[in-house]
């Protein structure tokens, strides 16, 4: 058996690779990168583009930040896996960084985004029957329509997407499905019996970056505490500094009882996740309840570290916020005066760009593979919708220059 090959592969080598030896789980543009370095990638050819995906909002720190991945490489040459059957000496100061980071008693660490979602539904539903008192197996969760939260059958099971769900069954129970950004539907779900928590992104990311009315965090999660409900955030895609605040349940001084992070915790150089809470919840899990190989290794936490010191050394929160205002700004333009482009919504560097075309056409994705041509790399969510999200390191001087090539592609359509 050959290791793999020492030599450049070509773009359609590598894509022919994944098509034969790889599950089809995805459709990639058809673009093949190599190198990332900041807010640029480059091909297998060496053509360079500005990254405005930033792998789902978990490059937030720009791609291969020198000092994440000195964390990493560092720690790697140390010890990188020790499993929770014996302690190490980088876990104990991790979780008091993180948690005096983001303001929870207690953070139970994980790997990806739906482990921590799964994690926080766990913790929920024993701290019902633990502290709520509700009878056994009878928890219920509200969720909102269109939300994501990842892709294991539990949480699928309260997924309202065809693709996601279908022939995935039998499903798991205990879930109440309401519109996202409304109250009165929250209100009235309330009322139901064996209501445990309320599962929300504060900003739909995969729905199509749906921003709630202002006021709507800081109700909801006020509606629950008068039921006592946990408000549950899911802020995988909207946190660590992304929407221009290090939270986005900050823009409403809202703190969730159960915060779920993932994606730019660690600035996209390893698998990092995390479900924060006070002790009154988080101590219901007792020794051998939860858990995983990874969780809360010592690599996974030197890189955290290092990425949340990036957030905070290079005020990436008000570069998200600024950057963002012009970005929305240079798009408002052209919404007012293409006839293609619907609207602009988001918030920091969290947006999407509405095409005006029916949701099954491919303008989108056509647009898309036009703007990868011209240099920048995006992807539609859901129908005509196109996700903007760059590394929050951009410069104004970088976003215009993105501005320039976004307007342009718009303009050959
Ligand atoms: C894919 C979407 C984004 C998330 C929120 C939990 C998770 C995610 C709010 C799970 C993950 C990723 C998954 C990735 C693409 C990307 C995505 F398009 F799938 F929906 F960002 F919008 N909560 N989102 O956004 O975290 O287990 O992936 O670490 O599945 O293709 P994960």
């Amino acid at each position: 058996m050959e290791s793999i090959s020492k030599k450049q592969l070509s773009s359609p080598e590598a894509m022919k690779l994944e098509n034969d030896h790889g599950a089809h789980n995805y459709h990639p543009l058809p673009v093949v990168l190599s190198k990332g370095e900041g807010v640029y990638v480059w091909d297998a050819e060496g053509k360079q583009y500005y990254d405005f995906l930033s792998a789902y909002s978990a490059v937030n720190q720009g791609h291969c930040h020198p000092k994440i991945v000195g964390a990493l490489k560092e720690q790697a040459e140390k010890l990188t896996l020790t499993s929770r059957a014996f302690y190490n000496d980088v876990l104990g100061e991790y979780e008091k960084y993180v948690t005096e980071y983001f303001g929870f008693d207690k953070v139970l660490p994980m790997n990806t985004g739906a482990e921590a979602v799964e994690t926080a539904i766990k913790l929920c539903r024993k701290w019902a029957y633990e502290k709520k008192d509700i009878s056994e197996n009878q928890a219920k969760i509200i969720v909102c329509e269109n939300n994501f939260h990842g892709r294991t059958t539990t949480i699928i099971s309260f997924s309202n997407d065809p693709d996601a769900r279908e022939n995935f069954g039998p499903f798991t129970d205990g879930f109440i499905r309401i519109p996202y950004d409304d109250l009165d539907a929250l209100g009235n779900a309330l009322k139901e019996n064996n209501v445990a928590g309320f599962l929300v992104e504060p900003i739909q990311g995969e729905a199509g970056v749906f921003v709630p009315s202002e006021g709507y965090l800081k109700e909801a999660s006020k509606m629950c505490t008068e039921n006592n409900v946990l408000f549950i955030a899911d802020e995988v895609q909207t946190g660590v500094a992304r929407t221009g605040k290090l939270l986005a349940c900050d823009h409403e001084d809202v703190k969730a009882d159960i915060l779920i992070l993932g994606k730019a915790i660690s600035g996209g150089v390893y698998p990092v996740s995390a479900v924060f809470a006070n002790d009154d919840i988080m101590e219901v899990i007792k020794p051998g309840q939860h858990g995983s190989t990874f969780g809360g290794n010592p690599l996974a936490c030197k890189v955290a570290v290092a990425a949340l010191d990036v957030i905070k050394d290079e005020e990436l929160s008000n570069n998200a916020e600024a950057m963002g205002d012009v970005f929305r700004e240079r798009m408002q333009k052209i919404v007012d005066s293409v006839e293609l482009v619907a609207e602009v919504r988001g918030k920091g560097l969290l947006n999407a760009v509405v095409i005006n075309d029916s949701p099954d056409s491919s303008t989108a994705w056509d647009i898309c593979v036009a703007l990868k041509e011209n240099g920048l790399l995006a992807k539609p969510t859901h129908g005509n919708i196109i996700r903007f999200a760059p590394p929050l390191v951009i410069t104004e001087e970088q976003l215009h220059e993105c501005c320039d090539i976004i307007e342009k592609t718009i303009s050959q359509f």
